[in-house]
């Protein structure tokens, strides 16, 4: 994959899009630049059936309009389905090299905590890995402890060439911070969601790649 791709990921499902419709917010973030899409449909309310899916394609379509590779969250019979771009899994979900005997080539992207984690993602050929939570989130109810920037320090130092995503707490004020650590890009929940102007929210985000 193309490390590039990873520098500004946005994610998102029904239950991040606060006040307005979530197709509505995509299509925003596409334009004003986002470079990769999660679709993560989860929480209390996440849409099931027929609505799950028909929203999974809606979103699919227009990252396909704007070039922009979409990876589904979790979910492989929907990634292989609709033959998304790629799958993200976390470490409680299916193991790592099930999900790649199923998927084939598609892009395989995983979250790491620790050493062990990290070798197993690689022994299974991650195509990226995802660190956080950096900061504190109000994203993920089961999120763990914020970790800083260590580990994702340690894990550029030992893998230069591995592409890395950093997520958790992340915003306009504090992504050189991910950056500065090695991190490919930032991955973000309401940084975009919740923006009152997602052009400028991106733009910012961008300008902090090219500092
Ligand atoms: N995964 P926000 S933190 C989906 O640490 C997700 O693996 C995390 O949302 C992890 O940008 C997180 O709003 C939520 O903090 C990110």
């Amino acid at each position: 994959m193309k490390r590039e791709n990873l520098q500004l990921y946005f994610i998102m499902g029904s239950d991040n899009a606060k006040q307005r419709e979530p197709l509505a917010i995509l299509e925003e973030a596409l334009q004003a630049g986002i470079t990769m899409f999660q679709f993560r449909e989860k929480g209390l309310n996440a849409f099931t059936g027929y609505t799950y899916e028909k929203f999974a394609r809606d979103c699919q379509k227009l990252c396909q309009q704007y070039h922009v590779p979409f990876i589904i969250n979790d979910d492989v019979d929907l990634a292989i389905k609709l033959n998304a771009n790629g799958i993200h899994i976390g470490q409680d979900d299916l193991h790592i090299s099930i999900v790649r005997e199923k998927i084939g080539n598609m892009l395989l992207g995983i979250s790491v905590h620790s050493d062990a984690e990290l070798q197993v993602a690689l022994q299974y050929g991650a195509d990226y890995v995802g660190i956080g939570p950096i900061f504190a989130t109000r994203s993920k109810h089961d999120a763990n402890a914020p970790s800083g920037t260590a580990f994702l320090q340690k894990v550029r130092s030992q893998h230069p060439e591995l592409p890395i995503v950093a997520i958790g707490g992340i915003d306009n004020s504090n992504a050189h911070t991910v950056i500065e650590a090695g991190s490919d890009g930032v991955a973000v929940i309401s940084a975009i969601s919740e923006s009152n102007d997602i052009q400028h929210t991106v733009v910012n985000f961008k300008k902090t790649f090219h500092s």
